[in-house]
């Protein structure tokens, strides 16, 4: 059931709502099965005086700071997660996580709201399975910001309460089944955060303990030929080289699947991606648009060679305008993400995705720029330290071996990354429970019991999902 504030004259979406309240607040519930009625009376209607509008206003605000106090207030292991409208008041939420114990999961784009470096920082949340084993064992699941255009498509199964505090009507219905959608502005719900930073019971460091297995696992599935790379080496060797304030961009492709959970930020806006559409092809432009924009800072352009390829006249662009852009192309010669789909669903063939070997080292050099074509991390390290004490852009085409992506891609998004050994200790996860909001007599704001809803069954979370 969905339940909305009345909005300007003649019209009842929730878009025009907030255009007529400013930041108006509202708690809309998006239990698909309906199973939780609404309680209390619409916002206020455009009959009200401004003054009522305001005191309104203030109550909904209270009372969506309620449902998320209140939540809090009981829950042991509670996660937060950052999507990508939480990163114009990233300060505000991180002065509020920072030193919490609070795992805390970011979007591919939040990235660096909480500093990787944090306790808190506890890894990516992209609706794969990577995040599963930390998920499944909170008893409260928070979303700031969040917005599921970023996620992959999947069935939210996990047990926990899930409130998504966003400030704008995100769709949540349509993703986090039995989750509950606040609309209400990020600051507020930072502050109820704040308020309730040391109730929960995680064991110190739970987010490093959760991000570090993650590492771990991508560690053990890096596998090469001699005189190849790991894709997970060429992104350990880079982020170990380049100083803190690079800015990476990241296109799409497996290659991805190894760059984004180990190419650390301590800042937002430092890895940049086409979440969402993914698009290949945007890694160098998007690179060439932040060294513009970012003069004196390195930046480097993560890109498969199939991307690399959409858009590889732009070299040119970075040689004539002088840019310190380095492409770091993960040189496998095939489309392999595609690769791995295509073999699960028993279509095409290696010569529908695969294609010879092309020296973009050498397509570079002859567009002006500098080059170096690598095949271990120690001629990688050397390549990317000279390309960061150079002005102009720098190509370093790097041999990867893709053998290991089927398992990557099963640990991120598949049944394998469901399981873990780790045990969280005592006051493990907890059985959904039914959370109520606080009834306020006389008061319009939109309250409602806010229960979790009843789970969908046949849990499909394990199917490997290959999209993006
Ligand atoms: C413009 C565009 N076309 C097609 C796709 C679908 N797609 C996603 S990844 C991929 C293959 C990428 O190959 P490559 O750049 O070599 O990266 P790799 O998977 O080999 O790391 C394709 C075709 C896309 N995301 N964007
Ligand atoms: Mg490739």
């Amino acid at each position: 059931m969905v339940w909305e504030s009345a909005g300007a004259p003649g019209t009842t979406s929730r878009g025009a709502s907030l255009g007529s309240f400013g930041w108006a607040s509202l708690v809309v519930n998006v239990d698909p099965d309906g199973t939780s009625e609404p309680i209390g009376a619409p916002a206020p209607g455009p009959e009200a005086d401004g003054l009522a509008k305001t005191d309104e206003l203030a109550d909904v605000h209270e009372n969506a700071r309620a449902v998320l106090g209140e939540a809090l207030g009981t829950a042991l292991r509670p996660v937060v997660l950052l999507g990508l409208g939480a990163l114009r008041h990233a300060a505000a939420v991180r002065a509020a996580l920072a030193g919490s114990g609070i795992p805390v999961l970011h979007t591919y784009r939040a990235r660096g709201i909480v500093p990787d470096c944090a306790a808190e920082a506890a890894g990516l949340f992209t609706g794969g399975t990577m995040e599963s084993p930390l998920l499944a064992a909170a008893d409260l699941i928070i979303g700031l910001g969040v917005d599921p255009v970023e996620l992959i498509p999947a069935p939210w199964d996990y047990p926990a309460p899930t409130f998504l505090a966003t400030e704008y009507p995100a769709g949540s219905a349509g993703y986090f089944t039995g989750g509950t959608e606040i609309v209400t502005p990020l600051p507020a719900a930072a502050q109820v955060l704040a308020a309730h930073r040391t109730r929960h019971r995680w064991p110190e460091a739970a987010g490093r303990t959760a991000k570090q297995d993650v590492t771990d696992r991508l560690g053990w599935v890096a596998v090469a030929a001699p005189g190849r790379l790991t894709p997970q080496d060429v992104v350990t060797t880079a982020r170990g080289i380049a100083p803190a304030q690079t800015i990476a961009t990241v296109d799409s492709g497996a290659h991805m699947l190894a760059v984004m959970p180990l190419w650390l930020v301590d800042e937002p806006q430092r890895l940049l991606i086409s979440s969402g559409l993914a698009t290949m092809g945007y890694g160098l432009p998007a690179a060439i648009g932040a060294a513009l924009c970012s003069p004196g800072v390195p930046v480097i352009a993560f890109t498969g060679d199939g991307g690399l390829g959409m858009t590889l006249m732009e070299i040119e662009t970075a040689v004539r305008l002088g840019l310190r852009v380095i492409v770091v192309v993960f040189n496998d010669s095939a489309l392999s993400l595609i690769k791995i789909k295509q073999r699960a669903s028993g279509q095409g063939g290696d010569e529908a995705v695969g294609y010879g070997r092309t020296s973009f080292a050498a397509a570079a050099e002859a567009m002006g720029a500098a080059a170096a074509s690598v095949g271990d991390r120690t001629e990688l390290a050397g390549a990317l330290t000279a390309a960061l004490g150079r002005d102009g852009p720098t190509v370093i085409d790097a041999r990867v071996d893709p053998a290991g992506y089927p398992a990557l891609l099963d640990l991120t998004r598949g049944s394998t990354g469901r399981h873990s050994s780790r045990s969280w200790g005592d006051g493990g996860p907890r059985k959904a429970r039914k959370l109520r909001t606080r009834r306020r007599r006389g008061n319009n704001g939109s309250t409602g019991d806010l229960g979790s809803g009843t789970r969908r069954a046949g849990h499909r979370r394990g199917r490997a999902r290959l999209g993006h």
